[in-house]
């Protein structure tokens, strides 16, 4: 017989092991004025958590790497002013292209506080590229690692319902 907790976290795993959505964290600020990493790899749905490591800066979306005014059409990435220790979050919204964003506070962008997140297609995990631009591949191992691991939770709850 199935027990309705059984149930419950059979539909709770099913939903993580679907969802391919990721986490990813940029560092603002990490070291003078920057963005660690400057190179996200990210994909539709996936979120861009911004951590405010030092000072006070404003996050908005630009049309062009290195460009320090607003975008002209796409307004979905705008921080407001965050200071110190605080979080951003923005949820990938398209399913290909560069977003391309700088620091709106004072005069940051011309020193260079700028940065692209690159939004490629496909199944499984983006990954944070680093500051040199490289790739990591240990990183987009982990969601497969982590689907397996929730599919098999959920058939051994499946078999230990069935005895
Ligand atoms: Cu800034």
């Amino acid at each position: 017989m199935f027990r309705t907790l059984d149930i419950l976290v059979l539909l709770i795993l099913t939903f993580l092991a679907c969802s391919n959505a990721e986490i990813i964290t940029v560092k603002v600020a990490d070291s003078g004025l920057d963005f660690n990493p400057q190179n996200a790899t990210a994909r539709k749905d996936d979120v861009i958590s911004f951590l405010f490591v030092k000072g006070k800066h404003s996050l908005v979306q630009s049309d062009g790497p290195g460009v320090c005014t607003n975008s002209t059409t796409l307004t979905s990435l705008s921080s407001g002013i965050k200071s110190e220790g605080e979080t951003y979050n923005f949820t990938v919204n398209q399913n290909n292209g560069a977003i391309y964003y700088f620091c709106d506070y004072g005069q940051h962008c011309l020193g260079g506080e700028w940065g692209v997140i690159n939004v490629v297609s496909g199944n499984g995990g983006g990954s944070g590229s680093g500051s040199n631009g490289g790739k990591s591949s240990a990183s987009v191992n982990v969601p497969n690692s982590l689907n397996f691991f929730l599919l098999f939770t959920i058939t051994l709850f499946f078999f230990k319902s069935m005895i």
